[in-house]
């Protein structure tokens, strides 16, 4: 009998929001119970196109915003094969950031529209369910401040949260709102309660496309 597939699981949201220690969290837990998990994040700043992204949102080199945006979008498909086989070979991918991280902060720049920003990334393989970690901008304040990094500012962030809320109107894409300002105990918790659902609930489906 053919090994039954992995579940590809999105944790999304605003910077502060806890989205890597809660997709390390997850990766243990659901490796203690018995299934497979790894971790996966973008941008992969790894590759040669990771590279460029990095040099970009470090600030050491400027690029033209479409250009990005279509730099990013292809740093996730050039994942997407190792992204199939790991998938195939029935192992969770947690993934720390993707297509939606994408659209939100691209179109939060002035003169891009929702439509354009998500063309490049149509294709791309559909999560199973979409966790996005929900922190108001002044609760993100009080964790911090932002680092260097370009886009780390409470205005662009504002706008980023916008359109996340608007991407989230979407019905065919499994949201799940978790409020990110509960206890990392908590939230890891209930990231947990709805990953092992879903673990369960895609074994049996193909993987789709966004
Ligand atoms: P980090 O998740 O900490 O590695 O930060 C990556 C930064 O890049 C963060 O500010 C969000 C932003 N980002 C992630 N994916 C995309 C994308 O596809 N397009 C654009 N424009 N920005 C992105």
């Amino acid at each position: 009998m053919a090994c039954k597939r992995g579940a590809l699981i999105v944790l999304e949201g605003v910077d502060k929001a806890g989205k890597t220690t809660q997709c390390k969290q997850l990766v243990q837990a659901l490796q203690q119970s018995g299934r497979p998990a790894e971790m996966m994040r973008f941008p992969d700043r790894t590759t040669t196109i990771g590279q460029l992204i990095s040099a970009y949102l470090e600030k050491k080199s400027d690029l033209e915003d479409h250009a990005v945006h279509l730099l990013f979008s292809a740093n996730r498909w050039e994942l997407v094969p190792l992204m199939r086989k790991k998938l195939e070979q029935g192992i969770t991918l947690i993934v720390d950031r993707y297509a939606f991280s994408g659209v939100a902060f691209t179109s939060a720049k002035p003169g891009f529209c929702l439509d354009w920003c998500m063309k490049p990334d149509v294709g791309l393989p559909k999560p199973d369910l979409v966790m996005f970690l929900q922190l108001s901008p002044a609760e993100a304040a009080l964790r911090g401040q932002f680092g260097e990094e370009r886009y780390e500012t409470k205005v662009f962030q504002g706008v980023v949260q916008q359109k996340f809320e608007q991407l989230r109107k979407d019905p065919s894409v499994n949201w799940q709102v978790i409020d990110a300002s509960q206890s990392v105990e908590d939230v890891h918790k209930n990231i947990t309660t709805h990953s092992l659902n879903t673990v369960e609930a895609a074994q049996n489906l193909p993987v789709g496309e966004l």
